[in-house]
């Protein structure tokens, strides 16, 4: 096919291929000389360009390239949470033609000429990934979205190549498969309401991938927060590139060769997610906007009337004081703390929206303490002409906070006294993309200066880390202001890092079975780039929906960290009950089951504090040899444990489920499986097909109504032995509310089953539940 009618017909199918072609670009290099450091080599090259190759760790590197000049001496980012690392044993080697940097884990191999970088295997010696290409950059500003100010620096890329049976995870929230190979996707944080499939981008930005191959995997950090790219195989065949529209080349390589092991790194690297409220787990309830007060009882009423677990209610937009944050309503809302109370003695949390935008007083003589603070203090985002940036969000005409100011946060943070006085129990960002009615591209704040580490840069740089700066200051905030309390904060816009500050949610979906069905590869794949707890709103936002839609929906949700039905303003009523009793009474039985699941659930998002790896998994993170999960949309499982095959069609009650090798339960029956299969299973609207690994011990409580309704007792041990007759868990419990577990105040409990006997015994930790029974029963 020649050139022009490939452009055609590539246009006619709709298929948006990127206007980049990376092949034009400028190379880096050849090596001129190096110069060897403790724990970095720095290459040299002819085109006066620089590439430092620091070891972080035997299974870290990281590669930062400077173009036509030296790297510079500024060293920060603000996903990393960890900069000192231990020097581990490395060495090097040259010769006329390579530099080879050993250690105990990887070898990387850099050819002088052409520069080309390699990644083996330091063992086996095979290779794990290697530069298609030179890192190359634009001098010319060629590629440089239009849009751009060509001062702000040039396109920077890296391109590997694609390896013949590759496969490709992570890349954070992206309304896409789980397998990203043959796609590619753009960076740059955008307000997408009712996105579908192809949306890109949407929310967030991490911009972190793993490669899979022939079971063996890597990982990849572009700690770059510019417009970033991301083609994995997607325009060519012969590799997969990454490229941002400024900023240096500066990745992280990670090396597994397990999956988990990669995901632990990259938590260490930037940050592990610090446990939440165990009252975060249990169940949410939003609308845009339950208003006056008395409605929200209202709702809060209805769901203990018909025995609905409940424990978060959330306020959207409209309790504020004509969308002041830090504000509520006089009229609405005349006793915050009085509702608060009412509802605290129901068991239920309020939790209150918080957005970027602080009103300007459209009335000179209007007082709006926020505005005029933040004004005073010279907090607010400016244009390089030293205008204030003006964007027009829900308030009206705004101001934004430069965030990156470290004395901006705190004052931010400790603005939510307003908040914490009045009872409310957690924040939820959104519109942080920022999200600007005048332009949602960003164009119109292309010269708005931040502080930025005494960096003074712009927009184009900061965009994508507006997000994870406001929440962090909301995040300290609520940490000063409640020390005795674990903060909980939930965001729709981040940036890599984020799990140290928040929980998120997958934004504003439809109401259709074709957003139904992207939870499950969105939730996974947050999960497989660092943000284990992820959500999204059940049964829909935007649109109508239906009684079968919402069961379904619950179906997936009841098993998902950040579990909260939530509707759009003029979007018809969504509660479990408002289709009747007949889905009301599933909906029931799938809330109650996640509240007896919950020290199971608790044990599993604490492994995915302490080790990064998440609870809402793929299988091919559990079954990281067995190809037949690599490309699986449609299930998921909870820990090591649970796996869980949802229906996501309207009038389906039977499906195919895929069992990995070894023994399963069918979790309603208790019928055994030997997997390794496909499998056949009923699935009518009151059952969502489950199945638990054998040699599993699943740990269950009393159902609740909300968490801490009644002490978590007795435990039960529902033991699934293997073929061996053999089952194990690790029992993980702490107060659930205070941070006193990052003490060792907690308690772990190791069980184990064999010869028809269960012994336990505390490995862990100096956390004395109140006495409790524990029931142990034997699945047959
Ligand atoms: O422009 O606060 O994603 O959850 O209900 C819409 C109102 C702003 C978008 C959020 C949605 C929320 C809504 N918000």
């Amino acid at each position: 096919m020649n050139r022009l009618l490939a452009l055609i017909w590539i246009l006619a199918s709709g298929v948006t291929a990127f206007a980049q072609d990376i092949t034009s670009l400028e190379k880096i290099g050849p090596v001129t000389s190096i110069v060897k450091s403790d724990q970095s080599i720095t290459l040299n090259c002819r085109d006066n360009s620089q590439v430092v190759i620091t070891i972080y760790a035997p299974d870290l590197i990281r590669v930062r390239a400077s173009f036509t000049k030296p790297v510079p001496s500024t060293n920060h980012s603000w996903a990393i949470a960890r900069v000192a690392w231990p020097k581990p044993r490395w060495n090097l080697n040259e010769t006329p033609d390579f530099i080879t940097l050993t250690t105990d884990e990887i070898e990387i191999v850099v050819r002088r000429s052409p520069l080309l970088i390699e990644f083996r295997d330091a063992r086996t010696h095979s290779v794990l990934n290697s530069d298609e290409r030179p890192m190359s950059y634009d001098a010319q500003g060629r590629l440089n979205n239009i849009m751009f100010d060509p001062k702000v620096g040039m396109f920077v890329a890296a391109s590997k190549k694609l390896g013949f049976d590759e496969h490709f995870y992570g890349l954070g929230e992206k309304a896409s498969h789980l397998d990203k190979r043959r796609s590619s996707f753009v960076n740059w944080n955008s307000d997408t309401p009712g996105y579908t499939e192809r949306t890109d981008p949407i929310y967030q930005t991490i911009p972190f991938y793993i490669g899979l191959q022939r079971g063996i995997a890597y990982g990849i950090f572009f700690d770059n927060s510019y417009r970033s790219y991301f083609d994995f195989g997607k325009s060519s065949q012969q590799r997969a590139w990454f490229g941002a529209e400024g900023g240096e080349m500066n990745y992280y390589f990670f090396y597994g060769p397990s999956i988990k092991k990669i995901l632990g790194r990259y938590a260490d690297l930037t940050g592990h997610m610090p446990l939440p409220p165990l009252w975060a787990l249990g169940n949410q309830q939003s609308r845009w906007s339950y208003y006056p007060d008395k409605m929200v009882e209202e709702v809060v009423n209805e769901y203990r009337r018909r025995d609905l677990p409940l424990d978060v209610v959330h306020l959207d937009i409209d309790y504020m004081h004509g969308y002041r944050v830090f504000t509520f309503d006089k009229e609405r809302f005349p006793d915050p703390k009085a509702l608060t109370k009412k509802l605290g003695r129901q068991g239920v949390k309020v939790v209150t929206i918080v957005d970027p935008g602080v009103k300007q007083p459209s009335d000179k003589n209007e007082r709006y303490h926020a505005y005029d603070q933040g004004l005073e203090k010279n907090f607010f985002q400016r244009r390089r002409n030293g205008d204030l940036f003006v964007p027009r969000v829900w308030p009206g005409e705004s101001a934004f906070v430069d965030y990156t100011m470290p004395e901006a946060r705190q004052w931010w943070g400790d603005l939510h006294s307003i908040y914490t006085d009045n009872g409310i129990a957690g924040i939820w960002n959104d519109m942080n993309e920022p999200s600007d009615f005048v332009d949602q591209t960003g164009k119109n704040q292309l010269d708005v200066v931040s502080f930025d580490n005494g960096e003074k840069t712009t927009h184009a740089k900061n965009r994508n880390i507006f997000a994870l700066l406001m929440a962090r200051a909301t995040y300290e905030g609520l940490e000063r202001l409640r020390p005795d309390r674990r903060p909980y904060v939930i965001t729709r816009a981040a940036y890599a890092g984020i799990q140290r500050y928040s929980t998120m949610w997958t934004g504003d979906t439809n109401s259709t079975w074709e957003s139904l069905q992207l939870n499950i590869p969105m939730f996974t794949s947050l999960g497989l780039s660092g943000e284990p707890f992820v959500g999204s709103d059940v049964g829909g936002f935007i649109g109508r929906g239906n009684g079968e839609l919402l069961v379904r929906s619950y179906q997936v949700s009841f098993l998902a960290p950040f579990c909260r039905n939530h509707k759009v303003i003029d979007g018809y009523d969504q509660e479990p009950w408002r289709f009747g009793k007949y889905y009301e009474d599933i909906i029931r039985k799938y809330l109650k089951l996640r509240y007896t699941l919950l020290p199971f659930l608790y044990t599993t998002l604490e492994e995915a504090h302490r080790t990064g790896v998440p609870l809402f998994r793929p299988l091919m993170l559990n079954y990281q040899d067995d190809d037949s999960t690599y490309n699986l949309d449609d299930q998921f499982m909870i820990g090591d444990d649970l796996l869980v095959a949802p229906i996501l069609k309207t009038d389906v009650t039977r499906r195919l489920v895929y069992l990995p090798a070894g023994g399963w339960y069918d979790y309603w029956t208790n019928k055994k499986y030997t997997g390794g299969t496909m499998i056949s299973v009923e699935a009518p609207l009151d059952t969502v097909p489950m199945f638990v690994r054998a040699g599993a011990i699943i740990p269950t409580g009393p159902p609740l109504n909300y968490v801490g309704e009644k002490p978590v007792d007795p435990i039960t041990f529902n033991i699934y032995p293997d073929d061996a007759g053999t089952a194990s868990t690790i029992l993980y419990e702490d107060d659930g509310i205070s941070p006193a577990y990052k003490s060792g105040n907690f308690r772990r409990t190791k069980m184990e089953f064999r010869r028809g006997k269960t012994e336990t015994k505390t490995v862990e930790g100096t956390y004395n539940p109140s006495p409790r029974k524990f029931n142990f029963v034997v699945k047959k």
